[in-house]
């Protein structure tokens, strides 16, 4: 079917079948188009909890429709793929954490919302890009683990006073790839841009930008800047939304474009069959479910 014929039905069917579909910033434009929220993991979760709508149809990776119904598990959470995973989440094994946990008995376990539902659930407190200095400096005691990404913890660590910050090995190898290098091969033809990035991207990546943010800060940033061009350090599919929020002003990419092909496994084509078929239904088990929930609620009550 055509592109436009696969909007036209999506649209029809969710409408019919009660379907409400949320879409995460970096998916592809044409899924943002169907979606009726788009969003960061965290607001989509809260959009998916708050929705009167029985059934969700998530259009993310795997970590993002669990984090749905975790915090939904009365709901249909769909997901149109459900192998399209995050590399990221990979690099943070239970049983590794679980050892982890028992060489630092006295560390709060800080796990970033990119993470499976089985580590969340090994959990103490989880964290957003949004939120992750904030959670840690209001963390009970002076050690913390932070799971499982390296530089978002460091950024933060950075400024943490009278605290011991533990930090995973693990890095997103999407942001792990926006170097300096890769923003002065764009800055050279366009020296005035601002350089704004993701807390993912490696320290002497984030210690050069102008400005540092998650997703919805970044965001939020090109809003209300006076700057009128930029280039953007996080995957390539957040310039739909900024183009929307700043249609007045320039969005340039680094030089590799930073593209997460997890992602991207998210197709129109996909959305249609899951509509369609009902497919794929989002299973957590129980006794996981309900300790990720409660790390979960422990961010949200901060
Ligand atoms: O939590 C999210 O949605 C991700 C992956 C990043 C962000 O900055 O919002």
């Amino acid at each position: 079917m055509e592109t436009q014929k696969l909007h036209d039905d999506i649209i029809r069917q969710k409408e019919e079948k009660d379907v409400v579909i949320l879409a995460h910033y970096y998916q592809r434009p044409e899924i943002q188009a169907v979606a009726d929220f788009v969003g960061d993991s965290l607001e989509l979760s809260r959009v998916a909890a708050s929705a009167p709508q029985g059934t969700i149809l998530f259009c993310g990776v795997k970590f993002m429709a669990e984090t749905a119904k975790i915090l939904s598990p009365d709901k249909t959470v769909l997901t149109p793929y459900p192998l399209a995973g995050c590399l990221l989440a990979d690099m943070a094994e239970p049983r590794e954490v679980e050892e982890a946990k028992k060489a630092n008995p006295t560390a709060q376990v800080v796990a970033y919302v990119n993470v499976y539902a089985e580590i969340k659930a090994l959990a103490d407190i989880i964290c957003t890009s949004a939120n992750a200095g904030k959670v840690m400096e209001k963390t009970e005691g002076d050690k913390i683990l932070f799971v499982p990404d390296r530089n978002l913890g460091a950024f933060h660590a950075r400024t943490m006073k009278g605290k011991d910050v533990r930090l995973w090995d693990g890095y997103c190898p999407i942001h792990e790839r926006i170097t300096p290098e890769a923003i002065e091969r764009v800055q050279r033809k366009h020296p005035d841009a601002l350089v704004i990035v993701h807390p993912e991207c490696p320290p002497r990546m984030t210690e050069k930008a102008d400005f540092v943010g998650s997703t919805s800060q970044l965001l939020r940033f090109v809003e209300q800047s006076d700057a009128k061009c930029f280039i953007v350090g996080t995957e390539e599919g957040i310039l739909h939304e900024m183009k929307k929020k700043a249609p007045d002003k320039d969005f340039l990419l680094p030089d590799p474009i930073p593209i997460c092909d997890q992602m991207k496994m998210i197709t129109l084509e996909r959305v249609h069959k899951a509509l369609k078929e009902d497919i794929y239904p989002v299973i957590v088990e129980e006794a996981i479910r309900a300790k990720a929930e409660k790390a979960i609620r422990r961010m949200l009550e901060l």
